[in-house]
């Protein structure tokens, strides 16, 4: 073959390299969990019941080692996503199982029980305004909505025992069972998080899963 046509081969095989790797960044790009609609069939001034779940490893996946929240859609199906439909101005009655074990806290401030309905949580039936990370289990994560200033630390089953490391956990794991509520304001988006530095294996902890929405990070996109 000529040196032309040897050239223009490559040339051709660099072009789909190229195309290939620009199609895989923008699938990439555009990829997103799904959202959960909990205001198909809302009531002004009823409250909306939502159910999560903190797992320690989400056991599937591109990321099974990383650690996760999980969303009850109102079918009951365990949706691995952190984004959520809400309606405006509205209580929101959360319920969290907590399957992950925790640590004292680098910052005592986010044990504290901020933002919710009454500044209360109630964990295992028992209502606390702040836990003392330095005892127990420690805290595992937060539900944190910093515009509202809502902040919900999420006490830590005990790490020693046996714990669910494929999500969706059942309650035969090792759980608490953790309930706050607190009320959305008008229309918008709302990022929401966790500030444990519970990213393992990354800078200080915040990384990978601490930046990846569907895991540690999600949105309330509230509708009027
Ligand atoms: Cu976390």
């Amino acid at each position: 073959m000529s040196r032309s046509g040897r050239l223009g081969i490559a040339a051709v095989i660099v072009g789909i390299g190229v195309a290939l790797i620009v199609f895989l960044a923008a699938a990439f790009l555009r990829s997103s969990p799904p959202t959960i609609d909990f205001t198909s069939g809302h009531q002004a001034g009823q409250p909306v019941d939502m159910t999560l779940q903190t797992v320690g490893a989400i056991g599937f996946g591109a990321h099974p080692t990383w650690v996760s929240y999980l969303t009850q859609a109102p079918d009951g199906q365990w949706v691995h996503t952190t984004l959520w439909d809400l309606p405006a101005n509205t209580r929101i009655n959360v319920t969290d199982y907590e399957y992950d074990g925790g640590s004292p806290l680098r910052n005592q401030q986010i044990g504290q029980v901020t933002g919710t309905i009454g500044n209360v949580e109630v964990v295992n039936g028992h209502p606390v305004h702040v836990i003392n990370a330095n005892a127990g289990n420690g805290v595992a994560h937060t539900f944190s909505i910093p515009t509202l200033g809502v902040n919900v630390p999420l006490y830590a089953v005990n790490g020693n025992l046996n714990l669910c490391s494929v999500a969706p956990c059942t309650v035969s794991s090792p759980h608490n069972v953790i309930t706050f509520s607190f009320v959305t304001p008008g229309p918008g988006e709302y990022p929401w998080q966790c500030f444990v530095p519970c990213g393992l294996g990354y800078l200080y902890g915040n990384g990978g899963p601490m930046q990846s929405i569907g895991y540690m990070d999600g949105f309330l996109k509230v509708v009027a």
